[in-house]
């Protein structure tokens, strides 16, 4: 990190979390962050899903919700970039405060629900985006919508031509019952309805589903058949969790979704089950507590063809991504690895 990214950092962190993200985004549109360019190599460059990625290493939904700073965030070092969450209509989430710092176990825990511009404002901007960068949006449901399964298909159907993927997110803890379409018939007939609506968009759109944390096994074999079965195209694992075990505080008691350091372990455990139950039939995007190059290596090894990270930024500022995938390149270079491909899922016995 420079010295200036580090300043910037220690001040960022005096105020409250929401107005520093903010500020961050504000700094990257204005040109004052890192821009290192697209970091690759042979071995890193890599496919998911039928789409080259320069590297594996791609930003998380939520950092850029609205998709205010594509373009500095493509030269920021990032493989790929997931915006969002975009929902039909323009939403303002829960009250603030709905972001908190815990700092101590290197965490974040938020409860935003879907605070965005909207469907027709998130086009526009996508319709901006630089084309040589590969770019997605998260999906989401309004709070108050009749029909939450219809909200994906419409958001899919305004944003469509603007994107190389789109993720159905059923896995956000903030919407109340959003995560009850994660059962098995209803997930079904979800992607059932959306991919059919990919398939009248003029451009290939890639379907990802994301997941939460915390499934238990039966629900996780469920998810495993429903990503071999319905012609989606990668599971991103894992979102945030409601667990608190293990943390030192403040803030602990806050309701909403945990991510960053403790996410580490349960998010690599559903990732190498999943490998698993799918026999690595299935891509699958590993997101949860990545904050260094070995941990990047770990998802990668328990199954990710590619990555995903966002709370680690918040201590270790954006130009993390492009470290991680520096990183990447010499630990696949020691263990053998000509491509990040020939290391997925070799760690997983
Ligand atoms: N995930 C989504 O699928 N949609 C969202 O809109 C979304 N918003 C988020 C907002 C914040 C402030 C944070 C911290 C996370 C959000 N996430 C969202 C989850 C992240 O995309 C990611 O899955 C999770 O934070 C775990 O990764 P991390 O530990 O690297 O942060």
């Amino acid at each position: 990190m420079s010295l200036a990214e580090r300043i910037g950092l220690a001040a960022m962190h005096r105020l409250d979390p929401e107005t520093a993200h903010g500020l961050a985004l504000r700094a990257l549109q204005l040109g004052l962050a890192p821009a290192p360019g697209p970091v690759t190599s042979p071995r890193l460059r890599t496919r998911l899903a039928g789409l080259d990625l320069p590297n594996p290493v791609g930003l998380a939904a939520g950092f850029d919700k609205n998709a205010v700073a594509i373009a500095p965030l493509s030269r920021a070092g990032f493989g790929f970039i997931e915006v969002g969450a975009a929902t039909p209509r323009p939403q303002d989430g829960n009250p603030r405060p709905r972001l908190f710092r815990l700092a101590a176990d290197r965490a974040a825990i938020n409860r935003f629900g879907f605070n965005n511009d909207g469907m027709e404002a998130i086009a526009a901007r996508l319709a901006g985006r630089p084309r040589d960068a590969v770019v997605g949006l998260n999906l989401g449901a309004n709070k108050d919508s009749a029909d939450r399964p219809a909200d994906f298909a419409r958001v899919l159907e305004c944003c469509g031509p603007h994107l190389d993927f789109a993720t159905v997110n059923v896995s956000s803890p903030n919407t109340e019952k959003l995560r009850d379409l994660q059962g098995k018939a209803a997930l079904s007939a979800l992607l059932a309805d959306v991919i059919a609506l990919r398939d009248t968009l003029p451009n290939p759109v890639r379907i990802f589903l994301k997941i939460a944390p915390d499934l238990d096994e039966a629900e996780l074999a469920d998810i495993a058949e429903i990503a071999l079965d319905s012609g989606i195209d990668a599971v991103i694992a894992t979102n945030t969790t409601l667990d608190r075990d293990g943390l030192h505080g403040p803030h602990v008691d806050e309701t909403g979704g945990l991510s960053g350091a403790p996410l580490f372990a349960k998010s690599t455990r559903v990732l190498a089950r999943l490998h698993r139950l799918t026999e690595g039939r299935v891509p699958l995007v590993g997101v949860g507590g990545i904050g260094s190059a070995d941990q990047a290596y770990a998802k990668i090894r328990a199954g990710a063809s590619a990555l995903q990270l966002y709370t680690a930024m918040v201590y270790h500022g954006v130009s993390l991504a492009a470290r991680i995938a520096t990183g990447l390149e010499t630990l696949l270079t020691r263990d053998g690895f000509e491509t990040v491909a020939d290391a997925v899922g070799t760690g997983t016995g």
